[in-house]
């Protein structure tokens, strides 16, 4: 064991390097993404690194819904996954979200995606995430921002989008403004 592993990550002299996934199709999804990229910037012992561009994408899973606009961000934070887990929960609180129908419409959603090279596997938190492999709405704005990301089954981002299904339906969203 070494030193850091006895210590609350709140406590880590160096900060760890953590993408999330965050998706919006209710209300006014452009503004709520900035909204909650906003909050996620003012979060204590937290860094903004990048986010990415805003991507259209068809709904994935079983329930009919509108489009998402999907993006993903990377930070860098003295969090320790609960922690940060706990703020993305309060990020999507914040926003007004509630909870119901599985995989349904959402005002937004904040999903840790990645923490380091750390796996997490507890009752509310899997981390890596486990499916993000194969979704391109998760893979397309992390690899713009993140192509090295470790994916924890040995493949980074980018090398994942080689055999990502459903990328055509995905498009990056140019504003005017
Ligand atoms: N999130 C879901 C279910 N389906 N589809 C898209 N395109 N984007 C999402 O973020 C998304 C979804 C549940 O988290
Ligand atoms: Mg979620
Ligand atoms: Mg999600």
């Amino acid at each position: 064991m070494t030193l850091s592993d006895t210590h609350a990550d709140t406590h880590a002299d160096a900060p760890t390097r953590c993408a999330l996934g965050l998706g919006s199709n209710l209300g006014d999804p452009r503004a709520n993404l900035d909204a909650a990229v906003r909050l996620i910037e003012q979060t204590p012992g937290t860094t903004l690194v990048a986010r990415s561009s805003d991507y259209r994408t068809p709904p994935w899973g079983p329930v009919p819904q509108d489009d998402y606009l999907n993006i993903c961000v990377v930070v860098d934070t003295y969090l320790s996954p609960q922690e940060l887990l706990q703020r993305c929960l309060g990020v999507e609180k914040e926003l007004g979200r509630v909870r119901d129908i599985r995989w349904g419409p959402r005002i937004i959603d904040v999903d840790v995606l990645i923490y380091g090279i750390r796996k997490v596997q507890e009752d509310n938190l899997d981390v890596p995430h486990p499916r993000m492999g194969d979704r391109a709405f998760v893979l397309i704005p992390l690899a713009e921002i993140w192509p090295d990301a470790p994916l924890g089954d040995g493949r980074t981002a980018l090398e994942a989008l080689a055999t990502c299904p459903d990328q055509d339906g995905v498009v990056r969203l140019e504003y005017a403004d």
